[in-house]
């Protein structure tokens, strides 16, 4: 995560991420062709189609012509969640079993707020699993409730609470998994907790209650 970028992005100015380790270090859970695709070839698209959005919008705007505002809203709020979500997905995961385990503060928050470690996991899993066609399963933080919240966004940018601030989010677009596990996503699931890299889930936790920016990559 960044710590000190504040500076805000132009029109169309909006760029992928690199990710934080090579494409094969989250095998065996995730392939490198899997990563691969995702991130250079998916990930990749949805910040061209946020920027051209967003530059036709310009044009909109000096030209007066609004004709196509409803298709142009719906893909600033497509291609924007799409990009916001997997810059969090690539630093919230790290290679197999070395991420550690849930930090003080995000132990405490889980346990005040879902009871147990376990109940927030089983939970977690169930929503993400349980997703209707494309989305992802989100733990997030909500300042208007001052607490946490497991929500499943339909595609990228349904079903959310708005302000929430997204802290731990796993994709389970097909596009995610296919090619390893195919139908089976529940395996996906259940893999993908091996990848969790919880000092930085903790960070995004830490900046996201005290306010701070950058809460995005
Ligand atoms: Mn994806």
């Amino acid at each position: 995560m960044k710590t000190a970028d504040f500076s805000p992005v132009k029109p169309g100015g909006h760029i992928l991420p690199p990710l934080p380790y090579p494409y094969n270090a989250l095998e065996p859970v995730i392939d490198a062709k899997t990563l691969e695709i995702h991130h250079n070839k998916h990930h990749k698209k949805y910040v061209e189609d946020l920027n051209k959005t967003e530059l036709a919008l310009v044009d909109a705007r000096s030209k007066g012509d609004f004709t196509n505002i409803k298709c142009l809203e719906n893909e600033l709020a497509f291609n924007g969640s799409g990009h916001i979500l997997h810059s969090i997905y690539w630093t919230i995961m790290t290679y197999p079993e070395t991420g550690g385990s849930p930090g003080e503060i995000t132990t405490n928050w889980l346990n005040w707020y879902f009871g147990s470690f376990d109940a927030f996991k089983a939970q977690f899993t169930a929503a993400t699993i349980g997703v209707e066609g494309s989305g992802w399963g989100i733990l997030g933080y909500n300042p208007a409730f001052f607490h946490l919240e497991i929500l499943q966004a339909g595609k990228h940018q349904n079903l959310t609470q708005w302000g929430l601030i997204p802290i731990l989010v796993c994709d389970v677009w097909e596009h995610a998994y296919y090619l390893k596990y195919q139908n089976l996503r529940n395996d996906y699931v259940d893999a993908w907790w091996k990848l969790v890299n919880w000092p930085e889930v903790e960070q995004r936790l830490i900046n996201a209650y005290q306010g701070r920016l950058p809460i995005l990559i």
